[in-house]
């Protein structure tokens, strides 16, 4: 039976949350803990956000599973049992299911609907949320919790349309099972998703083309099923755990490095590499020394101890080659974890076309067309990405105050307080958005701070009698630019990645999170929850706005 609330003009909502992948279910969750009637719109079929859509063979979270999950509810721990160190995407979605039943959630999930625009009433403090079912909500609060990485990076390669084979992308995966045996199968883009799904596609597919352009540092996952000893063990400690993953600079807990990499010898360095290497752990490497991501030599070292190890798996040694970074320092585009990726490229059926020699020219009726020739094919897997950070919040028209879009504030990249508020934008509140830690942390424990300061400073307005919330504009450009001074001290914002934006054409160019670290960025965003909120202006409703003021806000209700 659908119990899906149908909210309309006539039926106002407290707050309308946009995608219900882990942001937005336990964004409905502490919003409904709060008395707020709250309706999630999402575009899907189902629930589930990233671990829905990208259902691609090898799709694997890089995080360890008892790390990558919510850590809300004590009971959740002690029920829940992973059953790999990194869960598929099966289990995880297995995961966002039980969690909605647990706790309810499905009934104030609208599926199939796309928020088509997000409009503010000045004079009401209220959001006129439309959808492309047609439905309006008039909404004191909207939460953007529509993802980091949900947009699809359209390949943008000429001919893709004459292809009369299959095509695939990545983060658009079917839902029926897809077969590649007996098929030449290509794969374009070797990021994160291609290097997780290549080695599964060769598994299957008589012929496997990869298509690269920049070739990823992949680290080995070492993947393996948890042992009932190792689960017992960690549920024992898991409140600790918990709050050491809350208290950590990236959502996972591990010594923060001491040392640079240049001031330790080679061979001690080389035994450090080593055992991150073995770890398992995507961010092994990048925690063995403080000055990998600020000091391109010292990145030099790690770099190189990643190539050889790329030499000292790929068996033909000019494939080995194109298959080293040298274009980039390492970790500078985000790296990747993979199972069996290189050695992938040992098997007989399995080539490598390096596209920054050969670039690819169309796609033609019958496959590929680089410079180099015709490649014949009978499917095409798009691995190319995502318009991140940005993507999701730009899809659809948001108007705020004085009749001025998103598009039009963020036309030379986005700008926020927090990464949670637009200046001009009030009510409107971002999770894992940019010019946040979002994409540099373990994403479950970033959304839950997010999600809960969100929370905190509704019942903030809602106990002081408060209708509306923005950023100050000075607030926000010091934000702005505190993120931007940070990330100058890093080797990131020169690079042209996801991370900088340069991967979508037309994108403005800027590294678009913060790369203070969560811990840091959480008592930043604590303080303003301990201070009432001062680098935001509060208003009272409208109708009293002749005695609107910060602090002499008359208690009331929210009343819509
Ligand atoms: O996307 P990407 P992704 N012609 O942008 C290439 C997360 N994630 O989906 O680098 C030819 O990283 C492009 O080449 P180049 C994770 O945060 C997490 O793989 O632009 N090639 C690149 O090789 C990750 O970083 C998990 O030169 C084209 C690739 O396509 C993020 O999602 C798993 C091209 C795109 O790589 C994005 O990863 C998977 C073209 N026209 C992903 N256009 C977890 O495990 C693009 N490329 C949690």
């Amino acid at each position: 039976m659908d119990t899906a609330p149908t909210p309309s003009a006539a039926h106002p909502v407290d707050a309308v949350v946009v995608g219900a992948g882990l942001s937005g279910l336990y964004q409905l969750h502490r919003l409904r803990g709060l008395g707020l009637r709250t309706v999630v719109f999402e575009a899907g079929d189902d629930i589930g956000g990233t671990w829905y859509w990208n259902r691609y063979p090898g799709a694997r979270c890089d995080v360890e599973s008892t790390s990558y999950s919510y850590s809300f509810s004590p009971e959740l721990d002690q029920d829940w049992v992973w059953s790999e160190r990194y869960a598929s995407q099966p289990e995880i979605l297995r995961y966002v299911h039980h969690v909605a039943d647990r706790f309810d959630l499905r009934r104030d999930v609208v599926l199939n609907t796309r928020v088509t625009r997000a409009a503010y009433d000045e004079d009401r403090h209220l959001w006129s949320v439309s959808t492309d079912t047609g439905r309006t909500v008039t909404t004191r609060f909207v939460i953007l919790a529509s993802g980091c990485m949900s947009v699809p990076k359209d390949p943008g390669i000429p001919g893709a349309d004459s292809f009369t084979g299959s095509t695939y992308h990545t983060a658009r995966w079917p839902h029926e099972d897809v077969s590649f045996t007996g098929k030449k199968v290509a794969v374009i883009g070797t990021g994160c998703s291609g290097v997780q799904t290549i080695p599964v596609i060769a598994e299957q597919a008589a012929a496997l083309t990869v298509f690269q352009r920049t070739p990823a540092y992949a680290l080995p996952a070492h993947n393996r099923p948890l042992r009932s000893t190792e689960v017992a063990e960690l549920k024992a400690r898991y409140p600790e755990f918990r709050q050491a993953q809350r208290l950590s600079r990236g959502g996972t807990v591990f010594e923060p490095p001491t040392r640079s990499a240049l001031e330790t010898g080679e061979a001690e360095r080389t035994a450090t590499y080593e055992t991150a290497w073995a770890s398992g752990l995507l961010s092994g490497l990048l925690r063995t020394y403080t000055d990998i991501l600020t000091d391109e030599k010292a990145n030099e070292t790690v770099a190189e101890f990643v190539r050889s190890k790329i030499r000292s798996t790929v068996t033909d040694p000019a494939t080995a080659e194109l298959l080293s970074p040298r274009t980039y320092p390492f970790a500078t585009k985000r790296p990747c974890l993979d199972t069996g990726y290189y050695a992938t490229y040992n098997l007989p059926h399995v080539k490598l076309v390096d596209l920054r020699t050969t670039p690819i020219e169309t796609i033609t009726r019958r496959g590929i067309r680089t410079s180099d020739g015709e490649h014949i094919l009978d499917a095409i897997v798009f691995a190319t990405g995502f318009d991140a950070l940005t993507g999701s919040q730009l899809a659809f028209d948001i108007v705020g105050k004085n009749g001025v879009t998103l598009r039009e504030k963020w036309v030379d990249g986005p700008r926020s307080h927090l990464g949670l508020v637009s200046a001009g934008f009030p009510n409107l509140f971002t999770v894992l958005g940019p010019l946040s830690p979002s994409v540099l942390t373990n994403i479950p424990v970033s959304l839950e701070q997010q999600v809960e300061w969100i929370t905190d400073c509704i019942a903030y307005l809602r106990g002081h009698g408060f209708t509306e919330i923005d950023a100050t504009p000075a607030a926000e450009a010091d934000w702005c630019a505190h993120v931007a001074e940070l990330a100058a001290r890093t080797l990131y914002p020169a690079v042209a990645s996801w991370y900088t934006g340069a991967n979508i054409a037309g994108k403005p160019r800027g590294f678009l999170a913060y790369t203070g670290g969560l811990d840091r960025y959480r008592e930043k965003c604590d303080a303003e929850t301990r201070n009432g909120y001062t680098s935001f202006t509060l208003s009272t409703p409208p109708s009293s706005k002749a005695v609107s003021t910060r602090r002499s806000a008359p208690q009331s209700s929210l009343g819509l």
